[in-house]
This record gives C-alpha cells, sequence and structure tokens, in this order.
C-alpha cells in the first residue's frame, strides 16, 4: 500500500466535551509516537500528552491506535480524543500534517474502506446515511444497509444468475442432448422465480430510498383556511405565526416532522388570492414555486366554506397534473351539525390524483393522525417494524435495469436463443455488481465520497 497519510478533524465543528483527531495511512507507528510520546499498544486506550514539535504539550487526552488491517479503514489508524477545543483539534491536525500526514478529502477514510473491501458500496453510503438521517426509522435502515443486509440480498440475486448462468453454458455445450428440453423448463422456472425476488427487493429498496430522500408537502390553500395552523399541529410546536388576518403567511415556512418514521418536510405558504399587495404577490410567487418543487400538496378548505367545491376546483387549477394531492377540510369543530362534517363526492378536474378527502380541525386536532397516515399512503410509504434498509435512487435504477436484462433474458429463452440469453443474464449481474461497487465507474465513486463529511 502506497497511500498517502490522511488526517482529519472526525467531530462536528464548535466546541464540546471531546473532540476527535483521526489519521489513516499505511504506517503510523512512528508518527503515534512522535505525538504521543510513546509507542501505542494496538486497541488499548492510552492516556497521554500530545506533544507539539519542540516537545510542548498540545493537550491531554486518550490516544487509540488500530493496526492494519483490523481497523475501519484497513490501514493503520490513529485516534487522537482530545478536549473538544477548535484550536487544539487544528493544533493536532497541523502536528500530524508536519509528521507527513495532508488534510483527508469529503469521504476519504470510508472511501479506503471500501476500496480495502471492509465495506462494500451500499455500506459505504450507509455510512452517510447514518450521519445524515432525518428519522430514527430512516436512521435504522442505514444501519441495517451498514450491517450488510442490502448487500446480501444482492448476492443471493447474484447467485441466482450465476446458477442459471451455469446452465445455459452446460447446454451450449452439448447442443445436442435430449435433456435439453426438460433443462430449459428449469430455466424458465428459475428464471420466473428470480424475477420475484427481484421485484421484491425492488419494493423494499422503493421504501429505502423513501426513508432516504423522504418527501415534500406543501400546504395550500386560500388565505385564512388554516394552513399555518396545521403545520404548527403537525410540527407540534409554533413555527407559523397564525392570526385572524387574511394574508398572514408571506414567506414560505419550512418544518421538518416525522410521520410514522418518514422523513417529512412540510412547507406552509401565502395563501393563494388576487392581491394587490407587492409583498404578498411575492409570497404568491413562492407559493406557486414550492408546488412545483413537491411530492404531495394537502390542499386546504374551510370546511364552513359555501363553496366548498368551487374552493377546490379552483385550487386543483394550479397543480401540475402529476402532483398527488389531499384534499383536508379545515376548521371541522366549528360546524354544528354531524352530517356536514361527512365527505361529500367532489368532482374534481383530475380526480384520479386526488387521494382523499379528509375533515379535519388544526384547532382541536381532530383527523390529523388520520391525515399522517393518509400522506404515508399517498406516497406508498409502508411503516414496518422490522424496518427496511436503506437505499438510494441509483440503487433502485440499477435494480430496475437488472428487470429489463431479466425479461430480455426471457424473450431469448422463449426463441431458444441461448446465447442472447446468457449475455442478458451477464448484463442482468453486472447491474447488480453496480450497486455493491462490484463493477462500478471512477467518477461514480468521486460523486458518492464528494458528498460525505470531511472526517467521515
Ligand atoms: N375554529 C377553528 N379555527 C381555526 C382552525 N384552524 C385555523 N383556525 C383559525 O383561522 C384563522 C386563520 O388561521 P391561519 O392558520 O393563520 O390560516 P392561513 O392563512 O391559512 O395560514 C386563525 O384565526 C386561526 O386561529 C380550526 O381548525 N378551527
Ligand atoms: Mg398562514
Amino acid at each position: 500500500m502506497s497511500a498517502e497519510t490522511i488526517v482529519a478533524i472526525a467531530t462536528p465543528p464548535g466546541r464540546g466535551g471531546v473532540g476527535i483527531v483521526r489519521v489513516s495511512g499505511s504506517s503510523l507507528e512512528s508518527l503515534a509516537t512522535s505525538i504521543c510520546g510513546k509507542a501505542l499498544i494496538a486497541r488499548i486506550a492510552t492516556h497521554t500528552q500530545f506533544r507539539g514539535a519542540n516537545n510542548d504539550i498540545i493537550d491531554d487526552g486518550i490516544a487509540l491506535f488500530f493496526k492494519a488491517p483490523a481497523s475501519f479503514t484497513g490501514e493503520d489508524v490513529l485516534e487522537l480524543h482530545a478536549h473538544g477545543s477548535p484550536i487544539v483539534l487544528q493544533a493536532l491536525v497541523r502536528r500530524a500534517i508536519e509528521l507527513g500526514a495532508r488534510h483527508a478529502e469529503p469521504g476519504e477514510f470510508t472511501k479506503r474502506a471500501y476500496l480495502n473491501g471492509k465495506l462494500d458500496l451500499t455500506q459505504a453510503e450507509a455510512v452517510a446515511d447514518i450521519i445524515d438521517a432525518a428519522t430514527e426509522s430512516a436512521a435504522r435502515a442505514a444501519v441495517r444497509s451498514l450491517s450488510g443486509e442490502f448487500s446480501k440480498h444482492i448476492q443471493t440475486l447474484q447467485d441466482r444468475l450465476i446458477r442459471l448462468r451455469m446452465f445455459v453454458e452446460a447446454t451450449l455445450d452439448f447442443p445436442e442432448e435430449d435433456v435439453e428440453f426438460i433443462e430449459q423448463e428449469k430455466a424458465r422456472e428459475q428464471l420466473a422465480s428470480t424475477r420475484a425476488a427481484l421485484e421484491s427487493v425492488i419494493a423494499q429498496a422503493a421504501q429505502g430510498q423513501l426513508l432516504h430522500d423522504g418527501i415534500r408537502v406543501v400546504l395550500a390553500g386560500a388565505p385564512n383556511v388554516g394552513k399555518s395552523s396545521l403545520l404548527n399541529a403537525l410540527a407540534g410546536e409554533d413555527v407559523a405565526i397564525v392570526t385572524p388576518i387574511a394574508g398572514t403567511t408571506r414567506d414560505t415556512v419550512r418544518a421538518r416532522v416525522s410521520v410514522n418514521g418518514l422523513p417529512v418536510e412540510f412547507i406552509d405558504t401565502a395563501g393563494l388570492r388576487d392581491t394587490d399587495d407587492p409583498v404578498e404577490k411575492i409570497g404568491i410567487e413562492r407559493t406557486r414555486a414550492a408546488i412545483a418543487d413537491a411530492d404531495l400538496a394537502l390542499l386546504l378548505v374551510d370546511a364552513k366554506s359555501a363553496s366548498v367545491a368551487a374552493d377546490i376546483a379552483k385550487l386543483a387549477e394550479e397543480l401540475p397534473n402529476s402532483l398527488r394531492a389531499i384534499i383536508v377540510r379545515n376548521k371541522i369543530d366549528t360546524l354544528s351539525n354531524r352530517r356536514e362534517t361527512e365527505t361529500s363526492d367532489i368532482d374534481m378536474p383530475h380526480s384520479s390524483l386526488v387521494t382523499r378527502n379528509l375533515p379535519i380541525s388544526a384547532k382541536t386536532g381532530a383527523g390529523i393522525e388520520t391525515l399522517r397516515n393518509a400522506i404515508a399512503q399517498a406516497v406508498g410509504y409502508e411503516h414496518r417494524e422490522g424496518g427496511t434498509f436503506s437505499a438510494r435512487e441509483r440503487h433502485v435504477t440499477a435494480l430496475k435495469k437488472t428487470l429489463t436484462h431479466i425479461d430480455a433474458a426471457k424473450q431469448h429463452l422463449d426463441h431458444i436463443a441461448l446465447e442472447l440469453f446468457a449475455e442478458e443474464l451477464r448484463l442482468a449481474h453486472e447491474s447488480l455488481g453496480e450497486i455493491t461497487g462490484e463493477f462500478t465507474a471512477d467518477d461514480l465513486l468521486g460523486e458518492i465520497f464528494s458528498r460525505f463529511c470531511i472526517g467521515k
């Protein structure tokens, strides 16, 4: 290994109880001895004084040394646990650089772990996903990916494909055999069951992607229907100003909330209406921009309005055709007649996209739980107790590519074009390999690791 020695502060910027500087390289024994003033025993926490070039004391702390390959990166790793002072930590980094290290790039420690075979690519991505997780469910899913759960599914699919390829290769070698027909039936069955297994992994990965990406939900409606009140009710705190004055909200106000474990960013907006107020006009432009950017819209109307159907039809005109929406009738606490709260059939301009018609009260909290469930359902999120693994768009894309190769393979098998069949199986295998990093272009690696934070 000729890799350069890298160093970075591993703890977040700012002051804290403890701050950690991490060093990784092919041989760190002499660097460790220089800083710590004594030889370190691998994996034993050593209380020592960290020393500068003139033997001056930089700080008093704990040193941990991991000997290659039994370390996170697979190289020698030195961790200096100092006091959480940015000045001290920077001095330690400078000291390591004096001794031959250089600043680590974002994600470089994890990239080395991947290149040294300590983690496959889905596991390396899971490291970043744990750090970035917005909800506990998302964090747990990422931990499952890190522990190899996603990779295991990929491996199982690849093993199935290998068995199929072995069959074809045998058949290609002895084309005149009588067993051929029976064998082909078997191949057909195996291909079908592999396809079913792949579809189940795609469904799980789609859930994992939802947990990783989260969704954006825009609250849209006329002024005073209770959008800001609903945002506050969903967030469980007063993030937006609520007043009886129409046109209170001008800026978009955002709140991140866990909806049954799904990370959701709710965006409260200026109410849609014709106005001459120049500030409110800008607010309404921002409302339209937020709508264009959203995964789901909650269309709010006042349940007491005499023209609910017309109000909704007007709002629906503002939505792009592809945007899913839930109609929410707010302020049901103001209705005296119980029958009025029942959902009436409202004719929607693009009704196929409107999934519900929910009565709620942002004031009393009635119906909010049902609304949360409806939001999860509208984007296809299923909260599972056992949970899923975390996944990203690129994984789902690669899985879908695998599916197209398997479908193409099936066609070739039907036409007994066995060489083409084998080729599609090879391509399917390769698409799966892109996920775990078995077959991955360098620029993709660069892109993945550059999004990590420094020191990870
Ligand atoms: N009775 C009742 N009043 C509500 C409810 N939701 C909002 N309001 C009131 O309606 C007014 C406008 O609310 P606000 O959230 O500012 O509406 P926005 O303009 O759509 O953001 C305020 O006086 C709220 O207290 C509700 O569910 N029931
Ligand atoms: Mg408002």
